[in-house]
């Protein structure tokens, strides 16, 4: 078994979601926030077996975008002082996606 952790954006966190439970799959929805940009995302944890891994990433793939996300002078302040505080663009998704293995899962 695996447990999948998946970092989405928040405009793609209800598609994600719904698109996997309609294939099946639970989903569980944590509110997130980026150490770099210091927005909010959204990170999905999937349990399921070791045989459906590559079909949670077909579904999240197909599901979230790549943006383009400039930040702010209040943003840059939050990572320090490295970037003079001035506005840069980054690319930032579709979805980071980690995958982990699993000892046991029990419903009690
Ligand atoms: P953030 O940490 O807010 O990062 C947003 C975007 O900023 C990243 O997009 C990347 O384009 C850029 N970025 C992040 N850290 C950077 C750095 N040290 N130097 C230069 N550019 C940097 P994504 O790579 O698509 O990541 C989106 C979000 O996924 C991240 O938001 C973070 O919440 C999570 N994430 C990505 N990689 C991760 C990792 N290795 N471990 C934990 N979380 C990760």
């Amino acid at each position: 078994m695996k447990l999948i952790f998946a970092i989405i954006s928040n405009d793609d966190s209800v598609k994600a979601s719904a698109e996997l439970n309609s294939a099946g799959f639970f989903v569980t929805r944590l509110s997130t926030t980026g150490g770099y940009l210091m927005v909010g995302n959204t990170t999905l944890l999937i349990g399921t077996e070791d045989k459906d891994v590559e079909r949670v990433k077909q579904i999240i793939a197909s599901s979230c975008a790549k943006r383009t996300h400039t930040t702010t002078t209040i943003n840059s302040l939050g990572r320090g002082l490295g970037n003079n505080g001035l506005p840069e663009a980054v690319t930032v998704g579709g979805a980071t996606v980690f995958v982990l293995g699993v000892d046991e899962m029990v419903k009690l």
